[in-house]
């Protein structure tokens, strides 16, 4: 998929997050609502403007984890801009050697099921622990409604806090595709960074599921009991994408009726396709806001890997989504040298027409346009 051309520069905003490369397009999240307690939100001191980083600076940065490198070193990543994406690409292959060892983790659940909630919990569970946590969200919608990033922050503010912890909003703006390349690229730079675990938040609505999965080695829908949640994941076939489910909000009154959610998934689950040989889907019960069952769904998390080092299947399906991932680069390079050949842009809207009017069959106009961008064959 292509990504949109940059959008001329924002108008300066009050803070100016730091991840925030010079130049950046409104495409890019410039700004944060003040009043957030984030470390990332704080503005900059007043001063000259920050040295540019050669691909050396940032590479001993992101190895030294160093959170001001490591944040800029995202940016970069995500950046739309063709100088800044030569840069990147430079980034990654100084750092792949440094790559691979980080635990990669999906979480998805429909809106407002706890997610932000449950990673903060979950987050500071594992730095308690001793362990380093990157948190990294996919929300391809977040530019459109301008508020998960505020909220995030704050679900989020004790995580935020700790230095064994990183959390990286969204990129905002453009499509999933987009995006997708951003956070596989930023999981990469998180690892180099020496981050035990790097947690991937997303939204489950469209086609972020099948992405995240795509580049995660553990998968856990939250879900949250009643509103037929339980019956619309199962429609939607995500149910048969997870590792794990766990139903949050298994607190106070809901109790019950999460217990009762958790019978009903654990006899359908029987029935359903495994996303992983040889591990049984379980469905667990948590309360992101007391705590309660967070550490049980680690203690899981770790059964799994331990189960999946053991088999194989680890290093398989790494290996299957590095090549599923190149292949879904070249489809995006091909489309974006189709839609983008003179050829194809002259022709394209007249023979749009021709097919809405019945006058050239669907199949004829794509071939002569496939043609047109393979160099004025017919
Ligand atoms: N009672 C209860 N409320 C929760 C729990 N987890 C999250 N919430 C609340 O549910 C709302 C949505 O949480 P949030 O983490 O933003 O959901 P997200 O959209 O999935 O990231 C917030 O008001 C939370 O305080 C929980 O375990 N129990
Ligand atoms: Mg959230």
């Amino acid at each position: 998929m292509k990504n949109p051309p940059d959008p001329p520069a924002a108008a300066p905003s009050p803070v100016r997050p730091d991840w925030v490369p010079e130049n950046a397009g409104a495409g890019f999240t410039t700004s944060l609502v003040s009043g957030v307690p984030a470390a990332a939100a704080a503005p900059r001191p007043p001063g000259p403007r920050r040295r540019a980083l050669s691909v050396d600076d940032y590479a001993a940065g992101v190895i030294a984890r160093d959170p001001s490198i490591l944040g800029r070193a995202i940016s970069l990543i995500e950046s739309n801009a063709p100088a800044h994406q030569a840069q990147a690409q430079q980034l990654l292959a100084r750092l792949l050697p440094h790559t691979g060892r980080a635990q990669r983790i999906g979480i998805t659940g429909i809106p407002g099921a706890g997610k932000s909630t449950f990673i903060e919990a979950f987050g500071c569970h594992l730095v308690d622990a001793g362990r380093r946590v990157a948190v990294l969200a996919v929300d391809p919608s977040s530019s459109l409604t301008g508020g998960s990033i505020l909220a995030d922050k704050i679900r989020m503010e004790k995580l935020c806090q700790r230095r064994e912890a990183f959390i990286r909003p969204s990129p905002s703006g453009g499509s999933l595709g987009g995006v997708a390349r951003k956070t596989r690229e930023a999981i990469l730079v998180c690892e180099a960074a020496g981050f035990d675990l790097v947690i991937v938040e997303t939204v489950g609505v469209g086609q972020n599921e099948v992405a995240v999965r795509s580049m995660v080695d553990f998968f856990l829908v939250l879900m949250i009991a009643g509103a037929g949640d339980e019956m619309q994941g199962i429609k939607k076939g995500v149910i048969e994408l997870a590792d794990a489910l766990v139903i949050n909000k298994a607190d106070g009154d809901n109790r019950p009726r999460a217990t009762a959610a958790q019978a009903d998934l654990q006899r359908v689950l029987h029935y359903l396709h495994r996303a992983t040989a040889g591990w049984e889907t379980p469905a667990l019960l948590a309360s992101a806001l007391t705590g309660e069952g967070v550490p049980a769904v680690w203690a899981m998390t770790e059964e799994y890997f331990a189960h999946v080092r053991a088999s194989g299947m680890l290093d398989a399906r790494r290996r299957a989504q590095a090549v599923e991932w190149m292949h879904a680069l070249i489809a995006e390079g091909l489309r974006t040298r189709f839609y983008t050949s003179p050829a194809v842009r002259s022709r394209l809207p007249g023979l749009e027409r021709a097919v809405a009017e019945g006058r050239l069959p669907a199949l004829g106009a794509a071939r002569e346009l496939l043609g047109l961008a393979d160099g004025g064959r017919p």
